[in-house]
């Protein structure tokens, strides 16, 4: 047996950030090495994305894991067992294989998940390399920081009550490295934190760790959000923009899009206005999910009506998944991918989304999901796959920061070698014009 081979696999249920049980797994190899990995999970999920199994029953209100555990116990260890770590495609294709279903349904997304990452880290370890120096050698793709897309107020599922939109996030536009990318992020929020004190709202936390404040209407939040960056001086449209999702499955009803906050139901074609008119008048630079998941006619009218001045990021509309992707670039549909390795299962399925998109030109987001942990392998993975842009969430508890601490530890890591993506990794003008002069739009 080579010294990279698969000697144990061992799982556990363990708990994320909303107090939810999730899997961890910890793979052993022959020569001693090890990795672990923790599995998030998402609360406005995609109806497409692999299945996260989870016990049912009175338990934990049906969220227990252990069917979860068991299967790494009795099927995927064995199913794996004596495989070199290095052979990241051959442990990933095994793992799919036991599973044998399409969408994961029978161990589930999260114990295949914990299993595929925790090698991906225990053959870093063997080679006593960083996790972001094993997944750039397993994409092929050259190591870079990402562009940080952070959120200040959240609405929609992630804070009860809240606006309609879901993620109302600062780009750092101007920074010049990650480090002070996640710097201006800081001071954005805790502008962001005084501005709502001064107007007796509410600085409770949103399940990202951004602000869910009970605001009139959509608009008041993007509002909000230039006052914070203006504050922070982080001039709105040069060194500030905005990036929405709008993970607008969840706000589809029959017959249109219903926005609460707002009183009314839009047809798809007016919720493709809707965020024209926010692009016009604010720095908006990035839309995700602005339609529905199965919208495929109303994504292809939206992105030939914003794709070429803002970056649109199908999240819920590809979960990660290459036939969906595949559908997308031929439709032209979309011009980014968002990436969230549970919504499909492995790390191998993961990289082979990022090389797709960036054989097509579409940008692509890494992302964290609502349910987090204090893992950072999120941070390694949009690194090593060059990916240029990351989304976490706030810079506001620890599954968070976990992972913009991580990124801080990396650039000091790459050294002289770091380079930063900066806004040139945004898809459309935010990312285009970056060459060019800055677009100063506050107030326009
Ligand atoms: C999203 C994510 C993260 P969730 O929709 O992009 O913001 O949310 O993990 O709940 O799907
Ligand atoms: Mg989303």
């Amino acid at each position: 047996m080579s010294s990279d081979a698969v000697a144990a696999v061992r799982a556990r249920e363990v708990y994320d950030s909303r107090g939810k049980p999730t899997v961890e797994a910890e793979v052993v190899l022959a020569g001693g090495a090890r990795g672990w990995a923790m599995v998030p999970s998402g609360a406005s999920t995609g109806r497409h994305e692999a299945v996260e199994l989870r016990d049912g029953g009175p338990r934990l209100r049906g969220l227990g894991v252990r069917r979860a555990v068991a299967a790494v116990h009795e099927v995927l260890a064995p199913a794996v067992a004596g495989f070199p770590a290095g052979e990241q495609g051959a442990i990933d294709a095994a793992l799919c294989a036991a599973d044998g279903t399409p969408d994961r349904s029978r161990l589930g997304a999260n114990a295949l998940l914990a299993v595929s990452m925790a090698v991906a880290r225990a053959s870093a370890a063997h080679a006593a390399l960083p996790l972001w120096r094993r997944f750039a050698d397993l994409s092929g793709a050259e190591p870079l920081l990402p562009l940080p897309m952070v959120n200040v107020f959240s609405g929609g599922l992630h804070a009860g009550g809240g606006v309609d939109v879901q993620d109302y996030l600062f780009v750092p536009l101007a920074a010049d490295g990650v480090a002070e990318a996640i710097e201006q992020a800081v001071e954005v929020r805790l502008a962001a934190g005084d501005l709502l004190r001064e107007r007796g709202l509410t600085t409770l936390l949103a399940d990202e760790g951004g602000f869910g404040p009970p605001l009139p209407t959509n608009s008041a939040a993007l509002d909000l959000l230039v006052d914070a960056m203006a504050r922070a001086g982080m001039a709105p449209g040069s060194r500030g923009g905005i990036a929405l999702d709008l993970a607008a499955s969840h706000l589809a009803r029959a017959g249109g899009y219903a926005l609460p906050s707002e009183g009314v139901v839009r047809s798809g074609a007016e919720m493709v206005a809707l965020v024209a008119r926010w692009a016009a008048t604010s720095p908006v630079v990035s839309v995700e999910d602005p339609l529905g998941e199965d919208d495929w006619a109303g994504w292809r009218q939206a992105t030939a009506d914003l794709g070429g001045r803002l970056q649109v990021v199908g999240d819920d509309l590809f979960v990660t998944q290459e036939a969906r992707l595949r559908r997308g670039i031929a439709e032209r549909v979309a011009n980014a991918v968002l990436v969230k390795c549970n919504q499909v299962g492995t790390v191998s399925e993961t990289l082979a989304v990022v090389a797709l998109a960036r054989r097509a030109g579409y940008a692509v987001v890494v992302s964290a999901r609502s349910g987090e942990t204090e893992d950072p392998w999120l941070a390694d993975l949009a690194v090593g796959t060059g990916a240029g842009q990351i989304k976490v969430g706030a810079t506001r508890t620890s599954e968070r920061t976990s992972k913009y601490n991580r990124l801080l530890r990396i650039a000091e890591e790459m050294g002289s070698a770091a380079r930063f993506a900066g806004r040139a990794a945004l898809a459309g003008e935010g990312g285009a014009s970056a060459a060019g002069p800055p677009r100063d739009i506050a107030g326009a």
